[in-house]
């Protein structure tokens, strides 16, 4: 998989991906992740990648020719599945859309800023739009970091338990069962008896009972919900 990431603050990008899982990904080329830098494809001498909106308002919009000229420079080298907005007013992103984005090739991910785009970059070139939860944050890098993170270790080969992303919170639409290691006591905190017993089919049982009744508790919209493909 190639993720695409123009954003105009790629300073902003460059940690997520230096450490741990996905710079372990990266370095095996199990996925390709490369920032843009908006303002490369700024206009004039002061590279202006945004101007003041018609109508009058506050907030600045991101222009069109910066961010048309940077994805049509990327769809010369190859075709992609999908040129992703990152938008607070996107569609509400999950586990079943990162299941879906890690099949595919080739991903772009445009992160906003200011008041956002153009509404005509996303009426033309635009084909997803994507939001991680009902917050505002100052520009759309964290979001593409997330969404990226929750993609990429979806990938064959990235996590060393292959199990280990089957048995994630969400992805059979329960929450995680608690977990403990040693010792089995300590300021006379216990680990729950069954665990330390061996008896594994019981001990499978009690992680489920645990799972849904944590589910329940927290959040019962899961239960009603269809996370699979
Ligand atoms: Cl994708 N961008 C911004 N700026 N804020 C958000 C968001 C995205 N998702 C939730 N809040």
């Amino acid at each position: 998989m190639r993720i695409d990431i123009i954003t105009a603050l790629p300073q902003l990008l460059e940690s997520p991906f230096a450490d741990s899982i996905l710079q372990r990904a990266i370095k095996r080329n199990l996925v390709t992740v490369q920032l843009h830098d908006l303002k490369k494809y700024g206009i004039g001498k002061h590279q202006q990648i945004d101007d003041y909106q018609f109508g009058g308002g506050a907030g600045m919009v991101m222009m069109v020719e910066p961010i048309l000229n940077c994805i049509q420079d990327l769809k010369k080298e190859r075709t992609y599945d999908e040129i992703i907005y990152m938008t607070p007013d996107g569609e509400l992103f999950n586990q079943k859309m990162a299941n879906q984005l890690s099949l595919k090739k080739n991903l772009i991910i445009l992160c906003g800023h200011y008041k956002g785009i153009d509404q005509r970059l996303r009426d033309h070139i635009i084909t997803k739009e994507i939001s991680i939860g009902s917050y505002v944050l100052s520009g759309g890098e964290l979001a593409a970091a997330v969404v990226s993170d929750a993609i990429i270790r979806l990938l064959p080969g990235v996590l060393n338990d292959e199990a280990s992303a089957l048995s994630d919170s969400f992805q059979d639409d329960l929450l995680a069962p608690p977990v403990y290691t040693r010792p089995k006591e300590i300021n006379g905190w216990k680990v729950p008896e069954i665990l330390t017993t061996g008896n594994f089919p019981k001990i499978e049982a009690w992680r489920e009972e645990q799972a849904l009744e944590i589910t329940r508790k927290r959040r019962p919209d899961l239960l009603d919900k269809d996370f699979s493909d």
